[in-house]
């Protein structure tokens, strides 16, 4: 039986069914896909490893969870905690966040084991700008992302963090980021591989360490700049 590229093994009848799936996405372009796929993300989340990496779609969308499906939040409910070694700790609502600056540029999406998506339209605030609201510390050198799966996360350098490209996912698309994609906030990162752009973001902490994150135990570069 064939592995995906996290090593989880495929069962050729699922591959079969996302291939037909796959196929009408092909035809009709990202934006549909990714209307399609908001329509398939209940089944797709269900898929912990993405094996549908291993399926020759083309330039489209897959949908990771490593904790299969994710309660979904509403933007009312939602809160962002900004914690750790910083002088002032704060959390955001959806609203404080969108009354915040924002940031957008198109930029191609990229996952570590292949995959790309060309042209994405992202918009947010920028990590950098909440990090100086919350003034971190002497001592503090990494920043540590939580999603609200109670399961993934990711660590950047402080450096890293606050680069120019590093957003507070609020819409893709020109649109709120759907729960598949990790609505209703997520990270993204313009020059680092997909999975330092943590889903269902629930807080970021600015910490003493740089220490690996979910897939950096498991054998991602804690560095995950795209080269090239
Ligand atoms: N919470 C959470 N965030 C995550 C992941 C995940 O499994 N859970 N997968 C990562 C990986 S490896 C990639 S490539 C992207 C995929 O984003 P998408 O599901 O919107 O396509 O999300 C990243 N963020
Ligand atoms: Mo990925």
């Amino acid at each position: 039986m064939p592995t995906d590229a996290e090593g989880a093994p495929v069962g050729r009848r699922v591959v079969l069914g996302l291939l037909g799936l796959g196929a009408v996405g092909v035809v009709t372009g990202n934006r549909v896909q990714d209307g399609l796929s908001r329509a398939l993300a209940p089944i797709q989340l269900r898929d912990p490893t993405g094996l549908t990496s291993l399926v020759p779609l083309g330039s489209t969308w897959r949908y990771y969870s490593v904790t299969g499906s994710v309660p979904p939040r509403a933007r009312q409910d939602y809160r962002l905690a900004v914690t750790g070694l910083v002088g002032s700790e704060s959390t955001y609502s959806y609203a404080d966040l969108e009354a915040l600056p924002q940031t957008s540029f198109t930029d191609t999406f990229h996952c570590v084991t292949g995959w790309y998506v060309p042209d994405v339209p992202w918009a947010g605030v920028r990590v950098a700008d909440l990090l100086d609201r919350a003034a971190p510390s002497d001592g503090a050198v990494g920043v540590r992302f939580h999603s609200f799966d109670g399961t993934y996360t990711v660590n950047m350098t402080l450096e890293q963090a606050r680069a120019e490209d590093v957003l507070v996912v609020l819409r893709m698309y020109d649109e709120p980021v759907t729960h598949a994609h990790g609505g209703p906030v997520r990270i993204y990162s313009g020059s680092m591989y997909g999975y330092k752009g943590t889903k269902w973001l629930s807080g970021i902490e600015v910490t003493a360490d740089n220490r690996p994150g979910y897939w950096e135990d498991r054998g991602y570069p804690l560095d995950g700049i795209i080269d090239g």
